[in-house]
């Protein structure tokens, strides 16, 4: 069976740190044939990483937390960011830079995007609603699950593909966003706002990047579930 790796997220429980990822995404997998690997967020992990990166088909990039700026050349102050994690951002662009390198399918979800985006060179809005002036809300945390904005998809993409409509409405739950976009990427999709909401890499066998959680509106487009049939199939 072909291994699809995941970095988790860590949170504190009862005074010690835990990590968790989201079952929703092994639940994908699974159901697509591929074995999902949970690499964990801690110290340890450092010393044992190349034993991961030894034996891997994919990598899901998904949800969590702010990414440090400094990853990406820039000062901010950190207080203003959300859920920082130094080894979080560490690994994941280990194996990012690792997938990159030996052309591994990529699909990275929310944060997920901006790791691939800064594994490739580019910057993030450190904060989408400093830039945009709260014209358009990409966070709700009173709407948590129902908040949805527009996209206008570009044609000739992966995602056109996928969705097979010029305007889709997708779910929004990001407080970072894509600056400058990094090389070779290609925009598939933007925010009435202008921010890019969908990425890809046309050189490679399957990078994707998308800011909203296709998994998480599953009944919503059949083009939901295309994305993980396609990301499955290019690692098969
Ligand atoms: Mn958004």
């Amino acid at each position: 069976m072909k291994k699809v790796l995941i970095v988790s997220r860590r949170l504190e429980r009862k005074n010690k740190p835990v990590n968790w990822v989201s079952e929703i995404y092994l639940q994908l997998l699974a159901e697509r044939g591929l074995m999902p690997v949970i690499v964990p967020v801690a110290e340890a992990t450092k010393l044992i990483l190349t034993n991961y990166l030894a034996d891997y088909a994919g990598l899901l990039l998904t949800e969590g937390g702010d990414v440090n700026p400094a990853r990406y050349g820039e000062n901010y102050q950190l207080a203003a960011l959300e859920e920082l994690d130094p080894i979080k951002d560490e690994i994941e662009l280990a194996c990012c830079r690792h997938a990159l390198e030996h052309d591994k399918a990529i699909l990275g979800i929310c944060r997920g995007m901006h790791i691939i985006n800064v594994a490739h060179g580019g910057t993030l809005l450190n904060d989408v609603h400093e830039h945009n002036h709260h014209q358009l809300l990409h966070i709700d945390y009173e709407n948590y699950d129902t908040l949805r904005h527009p996209l206008r998809v570009e044609e000739n993409t992966p995602l056109y593909a996928w969705y097979g409509e010029h305007e889709i409405r997708v779910n929004s739950y990001h407080h970072q966003g894509i600056k400058k976009l990094g090389n070779k990427l290609v925009p598939m999709a933007f925010s009435a706002d202008g921010l890019i909401e969908a990425i890809y890499n046309p050189d490679k066998r399957f990078v994707v990047g998308l800011q909203f959680h296709p998994e998480r509106m599953l009944p919503e487009y059949a083009g939901n579930y295309k994305v993980f049939d396609s990301f499955a199939n290019a690692i098969k």
